[in-house]
């Protein structure tokens, strides 16, 4: 009798464990949308059941490798088993990413980094160092480095015929001396879909192998900064400090007519893949809109002086053309 109850105890404790272990298997980035058809993730078991919607920051260890297949992305099939108010993506539509760049107390960057000691204190990784995040399947990538512009991903799964999808990205850390600091890497994209509202800015934080064991806090700080490591949008902001100034406008010159990923080219305000006269009208119509550090809002320079400097700017561009030509 007492053998029996021992052996039944360790089937239930076995029992209990194999699935504990099949759902941290299986825990990772769920994707659905609301019923207006926006993007949205949260934490969940792929198969269903137990979805917090919406979360935004994620994570994933690095292996002794410094490489991690994890999170994972998940979406699920029933549409039944959703939260009220989201549902299942639709089917057979592909489902890509593009790299965000952040704004940290120094600035812009698309990849963040903490030593893990002390009070948790993000900043850009040190020149050379590089997450790239990539398909092996379709040999896409990515790589962030910690510049202040974001980066553009790729396409990397498509939803089944029910609007399922389960697909894992290997996320590379890398150095030029070959071996990373040890903490926290930090990095941010957000998902977009045909048809559907882009989400908003997600967050997966890399612990690596030997990094003080303070990434919950590390999550818990990322969760707790969203609104200041993704400040609401100030048109003619190029910089993200928050203030429409000369800072904008050297931005917005020094990479007039440079085309690429919408979004992923510094100075490009409208985000329409090009920088030229229409960025440089938002950072006029906008000019001293913003405070400055924090403060309440206030315009620096007199407004007459303001549009000197942008008429000087555009003279200069005008002569580069010139040159150009
Ligand atoms: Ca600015
Ligand atoms: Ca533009």
């Amino acid at each position: 009798m007492f053998k029996k109850n021992r052996v039944t105890a360790f089937l239930a404790v076995s029992f209990a464990l194999s699935l504990a272990a099949a759902a941290d298997a299986h825990l990772g980035i769920t994707v659905c949308r609301t019923l207006d058809g926006r993007l949205v993730t949260g934490h969940g078991d792929y198969q269903g059941g137990h979805l917090h919607v919406p979360e935004r920051v994620f994570e994933g260890g690095f292996e002794q490798t410094l490489t991690s297949h994890s999170p994972g992305f998940n979406a699920q099939e029933t549409a039944d088993a959703m939260p009220e108010g989201y549902t299942i993506l639709p089917a057979q539509t592909p489902l890509g990413f593009d790299a965000f760049a952040f704004t940290l107390p120094e600035g812009k960057t698309n990849l963040g980094f903490w030593d893990g000691n002390g009070d948790v204190a993000f900043s850009p990784v040190a020149a050379g160092t590089t997450l790239t995040v990539e398909q092996h399947s379709s040999g896409l990538s990515a790589v962030l480095d910690g510049s202040g512009s974001g980066a553009a991903g790729f396409d990397f799964a498509v939803t089944s015929a029910a609007g399922g999808l389960h697909e894992h990205l290997l996320f590379s850390l890398g150095s030029q001396d070959g071996s990373p600091a040890e903490g926290i890497y930090l990095w941010s994209f957000v998902l977009s879909m045909p048809g559907m509202e882009t989400s908003e800015p997600l967050f997966i934080l890399h612990e690596t192998p030997f990094a003080p064991l303070t990434l919950d806090l590390a999550v818990s700080w990322v969760e707790d900064h969203l609104d200041t490591l993704v400040p609401t949008a100030l048109p003619g902001d190029a910089n993200g400090d928050g203030f429409v100034s000369s800072a904008d406008l050297d931005i917005v010159r020094a990479n007039w007519g440079q085309t690429g990923e919408p979004g992923a080219v510094p100075g490009d305000l409208n985000a329409d893949g090009a920088v030229n006269s229409a960025d440089l009208d938002l950072v006029r119509a906008n000019w001293g809109q913003g405070s400055q550090g924090g403060g309440p809002a206030s315009v620096p320079e007199p407004a007459g002086a303001g549009l000197l400097l942008i008429a000087g700017a555009m003279l200069g561009l005008n002569r580069g053309f010139r040159q150009r030509s």
